[in-house]
């Protein structure tokens, strides 16, 4: 086959759009200053995710201390096959993907049982990420066909366009991120769009020994670290700020009454940061910080409240062996 026919043959099978203009530079260099500005300093989570930012966070899920992708994955493998049996000829819509390792196990799944095709739509805030699994995706696997979108799921869950019953997956415990009150409005809001019979697969990151918790998020070569300074960078090409990330430290801790991690950025000395969009210059003391991500651990107690708050029934919870990880799958009904 020549270089012109496949590449026909790859554009037909794929097909991506950018919805993240529709949210406008305005909305979002908004919602940053007043976060930075506020008294309880803070940048929304997701803005980690720039092309290093992603790049960063998919070395951190090779790390020996950060057991959440490996055990996932680890289930996922297990389920995948019958979740295929039941649920292939769904269209398989993913919340928030980044890489594309997870569904190319379901498209593994896929292809051992001879499926002709599967309808693939990645929903991800980051354009390169959605690019690079798709073209990744149809070079390994004959059967999947593509509709990307580069959007924010938390505003813009309504502009896919479905043709058939959806199995939604929401992997990579990304659902810790929320505080519990708001990604309870997230999977209601989520339930309200599902149809009768539609599947939704939800990742969890369990309670655990501390000191697990804690090398995940302070691992020894320091990725975790350079990920979290990396959202300087992404904020700085945002709003043009000259955020220097040397002047702050990495701080990540178990916060146990509220069952998440907290990661911050922490002032190394007294320190300026200037804007054109801030009104006055950013202004820290030495000590002060940032808070950059929480990263909630779940029980299953919070598993059956989701039930209760979305009308969801609940399958399955599919665990390890040591119950570090969660995949729940859910179905309207
Ligand atoms: C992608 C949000 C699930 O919370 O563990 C990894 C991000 N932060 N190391 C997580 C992250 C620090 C990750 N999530």
């Amino acid at each position: 086959m020549n270089f012109i026919s496949q590449e026909i043959i790859r554009k037909s099978r794929v097909s991506i759009t950018n919805q993240l203009q529709e949210i406008g530079p305005g909305e979002v260099i908004e919602e940053i200053v007043a976060a930075l500005q506020s008294t309880r300093r803070s940048i929304p989570s997701k803005y980690f995710y720039n092309g290093t930012g992603s790049l960063l966070f998919e070395e951190i899920t090779r790390l020996e201390e950060y057991y959440p992708t490996r055990t996932e994955k680890a289930i996922l493998r297990q389920i995948a096959p019958g979740l295929m049996k039941q649920f292939g000829t769904y269209d398989i819509i993913e919340l928030g993907p980044g890489d594309h390792s997870k569904i190319s196990i379901l498209l593994q799944a896929a292809t051992g049982m001879n499926m002709k095709s599967v309808r693939y739509l990645p929903l991800d805030i980051s354009q390169q990420a959605i690019n690079n699994s798709a073209e990744n995706l149809v070079k390994a696997f004959s059967c999947v066909e593509i509709e990307g979108y580069a959007a924010d799921f938390t505003s813009q869950l309504d502009l896919i366009r479905r043709e058939k019953p959806a199995m939604i997956c929401f992997f990579g415990s990304t659902i810790g991120n929320f505080d519990w009150d708001v990604s309870l409005e997230l999977l209601q809001n989520l339930s309200n769009q599902m149809k009768k019979g539609d599947i939704f697969l939800l990742g969890m990151d369990m309670i655990k020994p501390l000191r697990v918790l804690h090398s995940a998020y302070n691992d020894a070569r320091g990725v975790t670290a350079a990920f979290n300074k990396n959202i300087l960078n992404s904020v700085n090409n945002l709003i043009q700020s000259d955020f220097n990330t040397g002047e702050f430290d990495h701080l990540a801790f178990f916060n146990k009454e509220k069952s998440r991690i907290e990661m911050h950025l922490v002032a190394k000395n007294d320190l300026t940061v200037h804007s054109p969009c801030f009104k006055e210059d950013l202004i820290m003391m030495q000590g002060e910080s940032i808070h950059t991500e929480n990263s909630h651990k779940y029980s299953t107690e919070h598993i059956r409240e989701i039930t209760g708050a979305t009308g969801l029934q609940l399958n399955h919870t599919h665990t390890d062996g040591r119950e570090w990880f969660s995949v729940t799958e859910f179905q309207k009904s």
